[in-house]
């Protein structure tokens, strides 16, 4: 049972929808759906169904600043969703609301419903462009919307982003432009997000039914959501597209006519998870070159036609050493997995020192990753290569996979998880779990809860490993939540007897 009092709080200012679909009734079951606690500010009362929106009664000014206030002095919202304003003097009062507001704002520009129907007047769009985007942190458009608030017709998908730059030139701070009525690329739906210095393509399955009445509203309040529970924008950008494709996948029909995107709680499937690319994907990630005929980008290149070979079962237990010496006191213990970690070396003594490690692992049967030197791990022959997401800018990804290397990539987050997800690596490392005084962290620390939560979603396509700040204690808890193998560090090498960590460890791999 959730304790409301401690849930975060979001609000969204919509249109109720009598059909329950969409507006305000669709976005508090999603805010629920990522433990948010949901308030509303009804801007008009909406009597529609499945087919149509039939009567459409604005809020008066006084029962919106009314709602308003009530909120404002006791619920204070970490993000606002913005949804249908249905007037000019709702759209002046929430912008004069916002202008004083500092959480964050996401704004569904809904201009007209999917049947038709107009939402906003041409008073109310001008007001909407000239008050209420400067202060808009997210917006998420669909085509039509895009082609409404910028007056040109947008050619397809290849016009996208640019028309995100001209969005953002209205003054908002970023934009997402949703893929829903464009045409599909091999089968997927393709989102594109810009705030004028990072851009990317999140691409999902796209799932054809007609049962997609209030996604748009979904999707936003689903952003709202993630951000409200702490998330970064790009995070739960990755959240809400995995959201609203699972809803989408498992729509039922409701009723007589087209039914609504479903809620169907935090979304934990692998199927549903996107893919995250810097440029348009114009090909199925797992088609290899040869049978298409288009050109590849480079960053699908990758996602095409490169094969990591898998890391022949769960990793174990995963010591992260820096030192040749380590390796030659730990494998003889029984570990089978172990990285070389170095970063302060000359290129001599680390040609010497991975040319040595790689003979010593050997000897063990033991599978060795090269932190960071892939062209030394290539060179020597090593078992696989970690490396960071900065390395994935410089790396030559496709010499790795040539030679038949694994490759393992660190993850802290959604985003970086959707990215590593478009080169389908031998295996995924979640982190940091714990505090850990090891490693400068730019990431906070991911909890139990968390790692569980994506050790669900990745299992079925990943092997996956944890690291950060786990100590011999904490390995059980680690194990339960689902991840086959512990990297560690400082519990091993500063141990007062690490052959007895070492020992104690294997046999918990073992039976976890
Ligand atoms: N990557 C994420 S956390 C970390 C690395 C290399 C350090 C883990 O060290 P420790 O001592 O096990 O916390
Ligand atoms: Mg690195």
């Amino acid at each position: 049972m959730p304790d409301i009092k401690k849930m975060p709080i979001a609000w969204t200012i919509a249109g109720s929808d009598s059909g329950g679909g969409a507006g305000i009734q669709a976005d508090l079951a999603t805010f629920r759906d990522f433990g948010v606690h949901g308030c509303s500010v009804i801007t008009a009362l909406t009597a529609q169904n499945s087919f149509a929106v039939g009567y459409i009664e604005p809020t008066s000014r006084k029962a919106l600043a009314a709602q308003i206030n009530a909120l404002d002095c006791d619920l204070p919202a970490r993000a606002i969703k913005l949804g249908m304003l249905a007037s000019a003097s709702i759209v002046e009062s929430v912008a004069k609301y916002l202008a004083e507001y500092r959480g964050f704002v996401v704004c569904d520009p809904v201009l007209t419903s999917s049947s038709g129907a107009s939402l906003l007047d041409g008073d109310g769009r001008k007001i909407l462009r000239e008050k209420l985007l400067p202060r808009v942190d997210l917006l998420t458009p669909n085509r039509d919307e895009v082609e409404a608030l910028l007056e040109r017709p947008l050619s397809g998908l290849g016009d996208v982003e640019q028309a995100a730059i001209d969005l953002l030139a209205l003054g908002v701070r970023a934009v997402l432009i949703t893929g829903g009525h464009f045409e599909t690329e091999n089968n997927r739906r393709l989102d594109y997000f810009s705030d004028g210095t990072d851009s990317f393509w999140l691409a999902g399955t796209n799932i054809e039914t007609i049962h997609s009445h209030g996604t748009g509203c979904t999707l936003s309040t689903a952003i709202a959501a993630g951000i409200a529970r702490g998330y970064a924008l790009p995070d739960a950008l990755v959240l809400a597209k995995m959201y609203v494709t699972q809803g989408l996948r498992n729509a039922l029909q409701i009723g007589g006519g087209p039914g609504a995107v479903l809620h169907l709680g935090w979304p934990e499937q692998f199927d549903d998870f996107p893919i995250l690319s810097r440029q348009l994907p114009r090909q199925s990630p797992r088609q290899s070159p040869q049978e298409s005929p288009q050109e590849p980008t480079q960053e699908l290149a990758v996602s095409t036609a490169l094969v990591f070979p898998s890391c022949d079962g769960e990793l174990g237990l995963y010591p992260v050493v820096d030192s040749v010496e380590w390796i030659e006191r730990l494998l003889p213990l029984g570990v089978k997995t172990i990285q070389l970690r170095v970063k302060d070396k000359t290129a001599e003594q680390l040609d010497a020192a991975i040319a040595q490690a790689v003979a010593i692992s050997r000897q063990h049967a033991a599978r060795l990753f090269i932190n960071d030197h892939w062209q030394l791990a290539i060179k020597h022959g090593a078992y696989g290569v970690h490396l960071g997401q900065e390395d994935l800018d410089t790396a030559d990804l496709a010499a790795i996979a040539a030679a038949g290397l694994r490759l393992g990539i660190s993850n802290h987050s959604y985003y970086e998880l959707a990215r590593a997800h478009g080169i389908q690596p031998s295996y995924l490392a979640l982190g940091p779990i714990f505090p850990t005084q090891t490693k400068v962290m730019k990431f906070r620390d991911q909890g139990i809860e968390q790692l569980s939560r994506w050790a669900k979603l990745l299992k079925p396509g990943y092997t996956l490993t944890a690291i950060g700040g786990i100590t011999q204690e904490r390995a059980r808890v680690v194990l339960a939540a689902g991840v086959g193998s512990c990297a560690m560090v400082s519990a091993i090498t500063q141990a007062n007897s690490y052959h007895a960590v070492v020992q104690d460890l294997l046999a918990l791999h073992q039976t976890g």
